[in-house]
């Protein structure tokens, strides 16, 4: 199983969507191994985005992702990465699918409502990032041998 990382933005808070955006997640079949509300430092926003240090909006997304806490979560499942990209849609919300929760909840590049680790080693990285080893669990679910056929589990 892949483990991926979530950012619930501030946006998202600031609009009452955690529960519709985490709500689409586990409705997918993805499972919480991770969930915690927290505030981001300056530090941890450089690493995050050292890939856009250079472009002009890296100020103005910095101080957005501050301005409320933000709900990180580590979602599991097979090919878990692509799976929750997809779920999210492209960067700019205006032009993303209908049916993606950029598409369906978003219009603004920044304000584009998550983060989702973009391939499997950043987003082995990205979870490092946001969780300790204590705060992912593992466990049985009801829905384990129900969301994939035996052969898919891996
Ligand atoms: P994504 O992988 O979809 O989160 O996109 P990027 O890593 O390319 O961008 C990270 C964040 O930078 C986006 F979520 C929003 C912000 N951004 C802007 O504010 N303006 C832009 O033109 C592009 C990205």
């Amino acid at each position: 199983m892949e483990r991926t990382l979530v950012l619930v933005k501030p946006d998202a808070l600031q609009r009452g969507l955690v529960g519709e955006i985490v709500a689409r997640f586990e409705r997918k079949g993805l499972k919480l191994a991770g969930m915690k509300l927290m505030n981001l430092t300056d530090a941890t926003l450089d690493e995050h985005y050292s890939h856009l240090k250079d472009k002009p909006f890296f100020p103005g997304l910095k101080s957005f992702m501050r301005t409320t806490p933000v709900v990180a979560l580590c979602l599991e499942g097979v090919e878990a990465v692509e799976a929750v990209r997809g779920l999210c849609g492209v960067t700019n919300a205006r032009r993303a699918a209908p049916g993606t929760i950029r598409g369906d909840m978003g219009m603004s590049n920044q304000c584009n409502l998550v983060h989702a680790s973009d391939s499997l080693e950043t987003a082995q990285a990205e979870v490092k990032r946001f969780f300790r080893d204590d705060e992912l669990l593992s466990y049985a679910s009801a829905s384990d041998h129900t969301v994939y056929a035996d052969d898919e589990r891996k």
